[in-house]
């Protein structure tokens, strides 16, 4: 489906307009690459660093100065309201892809202030310009929630009905997110989602996401770069499906008739020492003989079990996820096995 519309009266197109907050991430890529497929014009918001932190999308990047450029990146900030209430009004998106955070659910124990501005108050902010926004020109906005919300084990599996217990503040930032993005919807009748997503990895995974720790570090020590991999709970289960699956969920959510509440999940869930197993058999390794437990990877409080019941997303907006966890790791795997040999080659080289 190609995102232009047709204005009545004449035969102009109109090009659609996304804004994505979050477009260095992981998600945020995918989603990049998607839109600009799909024929929209991307904006997305990133953070000024002392080094570039933009390595997931440089390959879509074009200077703006080249007239082929449709994707533009600003300088922002979640926790500045007023710049992303400058930047909403200023690009006048169709739609705006909330997907910025502190995201790591371990870190937010460090860092819970922080953590409730740039993922709560964060998703205020772009509620908040959104609503400014409207007054002139229509615009959708999609919250990225987390299976996490759910919490303590209440009920399996996870749908959108099932109550939030949430056990980080992570998890209590991005509740009280939902709950904004509910209550702009019904307060202002504005076209604002919820995406309840569980755990979804790629090769573009962050490295301290366990995933991707593992793969990296698998694959690290089949080319004996690295001898052992300290884990914290492997007893945990989740429910993990592919990135690239999932930006398209999004992309259909705002694409739906009515602004409604999706959970995205595969409907199968794994232990954490499952996906090692998986990983460290395709490299044929015993994982006995590699893996150890470092508490310090303990958390305050721990989610046992993410289990999600994609059958509404599934009914309503024609989307499942289509790629299988074995297929994920051996994604991941294969990508981690390119990096660990050209680190191979660079220490080699040096020596
Ligand atoms: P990542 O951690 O990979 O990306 C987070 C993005 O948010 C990065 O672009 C980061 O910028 C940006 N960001 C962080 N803080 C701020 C801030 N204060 N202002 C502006 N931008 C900021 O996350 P994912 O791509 O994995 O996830 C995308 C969203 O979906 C997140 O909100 C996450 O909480 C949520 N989610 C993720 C799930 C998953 O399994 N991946 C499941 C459910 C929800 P920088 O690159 O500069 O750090
Ligand atoms: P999660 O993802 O907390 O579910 O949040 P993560 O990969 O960090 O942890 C998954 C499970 O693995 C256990 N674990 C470890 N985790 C990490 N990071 N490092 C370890 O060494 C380790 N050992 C065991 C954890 O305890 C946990 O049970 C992710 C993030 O993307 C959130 O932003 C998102 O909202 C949720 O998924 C759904």
């Amino acid at each position: 489906m190609q995102a232009a519309v047709h204005l009545p009266g004449d035969q102009q197109e109109m090009t659609k307009v996304a804004l994505i907050t979050g477009i260095t991430g992981q998600d945020g890529s995918y989603l990049a690459e998607l839109l600009l497929e799909k024929g929209y014009d991307v904006h997305g918001i990133v953070r000024r660093s002392s080094t570039f932190g933009t390595e997931r999308i440089d390959h879509i990047y074009k200077d703006p100065h080249n007239p082929n450029a449709r994707l533009f990146l600003h300088y922002g900030d979640l926790t500045d309201g007023q710049s992303i209430t400058n930047l909403v009004l200023d690009i006048e998106p169709d739609e705006i892809y909330n997907l910025g955070a502190q995201s790591h659910v371990r870190v937010s124990f460090d860092q819970p202030a922080y953590t409730f501005q740039a993922t709560g108050g964060g998703a205020l902010n772009v509620l908040e310009a959104a609503r400014q926004l409207n007054k002139r020109k229509a615009t959708k906005v999609y919250q990225a929630s987390s299976s996490e919300m759910f919490g303590e084990v209440l009920e399996t599996p996870q749908t959108e009905r099932t109550p939030f217990r949430p056990q980080s503040p992570y998890a209590c930032a991005k509740v009280y997110a939902f709950h904004q993005t509910v209550n702009y919807r019904e307060s202002y009748d504005m076209f604002a989602v919820n995406g309840i997503l569980f755990n979804h990895e790629s090769p573009r995974r962050g490295e301290t996401f366990v995933t991707r720790k593992i793969t990296r570090a698998a694959t690290r020590i089949q080319l004996g770069l690295q001898e052992k991999l300290y884990l914290g709970n492997l007893a945990a289960k989740r429910d993990w499906g592919y990135a690239k699956d999932y930006v398209e969920g999004m992309w259909r959510m705002l694409q739906h008739d009515e602004p409604d509440d999706f959970v995205l999940a595969t409907g199968e869930t794994q232990t954490v020492q499952d996906f090692a197993d998986l990983v460290f058999k395709q490299l044929e390794l015993d994982p006995k003989d590699y893996i150890e437990i470092d508490p310090r990877y303990f958390r305050p409080a721990e989610v046992d079990l993410l289990l999600g019941d994609p059958s509404k997303a599934s009914e309503k907006l024609g989307w499942t996820a289509s790629t299988s966890l074995e297929e994920l790791a051996r994604l991941m795997v294969e990508n981690d096995l390119e990096l660990a040999r050209q680190e191979a080659v660079v220490l080699s080289s040096q020596a």
